[in-house]
């Protein structure tokens, strides 16, 4: 069958890559991106875009009867570090936009939904290595309250409406197309942005903070694959733990020193130490692997070569030096 796709905070660091790759798999017309802002131009210009919030139903509904969605990622989330200074604006666009999402599926308007879950959703009392699939879950922050709060509500909504809803709990995503913001694992992408520019950074966590992380190529290719796979090899319907890589600030910058000899690091650690301290180190992800077939393409080397190639172009390009 073929769908009609609307994705909801698609100019994010996460939804711009994915609204593309979306676009190249089903075909530009049939991959709506919406959010509150214009995204970039590449976006704009190569599809149908609207202009939504996430927490309004109405319009939601509209752009959904408009173009016949199927089915709808929901993107849009304030991230840890953000929510951590407004609980309230945090826990308010996360939940409300989930629930109207599952709402429209429970009413049979669209098919299927993804929402994104996140490491965040472990707490300080998790085991720190290899964290299981199901574990003990007790998050300390308000991010991470709202997606375990969420992948339940993800799970009832499948148990109790049938609704066909499927959630990656993503680790830290670097990218250098679109910048992430609010986030903890942030710095994993200032960092190469930084070296190239300024040849030094100045890191808001210790250098021997170990998190989960994974290279954008290959969290959008997850992202499709776990809605692209057969209903029936979906068992978790809470949400599923993935992997590619851990690493430390003091990991990363070893890695772009092979490319940047001259590179300088630093260490000032603020409240988002707390925050990456609560999480868990290295992820368990047996269950999507044979679940639904999952294996990543990089790591640390592979993904710093990339990371510098493509943000020094991108630079060069600014610059009118290509
Ligand atoms: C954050 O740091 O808040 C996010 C996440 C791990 O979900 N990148």
């Amino acid at each position: 069958m073929s769908e009609t796709i609307l994705i909801i905070g698609a100019c994010g660091q996460i939804g711009t890559e994915l609204t593309q790759k979306l676009r190249t798999i089903y075909g530009n017309n049939s991959v709506i991106a919406s959010d509150i802002r214009e995204g970039n131009e590449e976006l704009m210009e190569s599809g149908p875009f609207e202009i939504v919030d996430a927490t309004d139903r109405e319009a939601i509904l509209k752009v959904v009867n408009k173009y016949k969605v199927t089915q709808v990622y929901l993107m849009a989330a304030m991230l840890s570090a953000t929510a951590e200074k407004h609980p309230q604006k945090a826990w308010d666009l996360n939940m409300s936009s989930l629930l109207l999402v599952l709402d429209l599926a429970k009413d049979k308007i669209i098919n299927q939904v993804y929402w994104p879950s996140s490491i965040a959703a472990f707490g300080p009392t998790s085991p720190k290595q290899n964290t299981p699939q199901q574990t003990i879950m007790e998050p300390t922050t308000v991010y991470g309250i709202s997606k375990i709060s969420g992948e339940h509500w993800c799970n009832y909504y499948h148990q109790k409406y049938g609704v066909d809803v499927r959630s990656i709990r993503y680790p830290g995503i670097i990218s250098w197309k679109t910048k992430p913001g609010g986030g903890t694992t942030d710095y994993a992408v200032d960092i190469y942005f930084k070296a190239i520019e300024e040849g030094k950074y100045e890191c808001f966590l210790s250098e021997d903070t170990c998190l989960p992380m994974m290279y954008m190529d290959d969290a959008v290719n997850a992202t499709i694959q776990i809605m692209q796979a057969d209903s029936k090899d979906i068992k978790t319907r809470t949400a599923y733990n993935l992997a590619a890589m851990s690493f430390t600030p003091n990991q990363i910058a070893s890695e772009i020193k092979k490319h940047i000899p001259e590179f300088e690091i630093s260490y000032e650690p603020d409240f988002r130490q707390a925050i990456a301290n609560s999480w868990p180190q290295v992820i368990d992800d047996s269950e999507a692997r044979k679940d639904w077939g999952w294996n990543h393409d990089y790591d640390l080397a592979s993904m710093t070569n990339e990371m510098l190639q493509n943000i020094k172009h991108k630079n060069n390009e600014l610059l009118g030096l290509l």
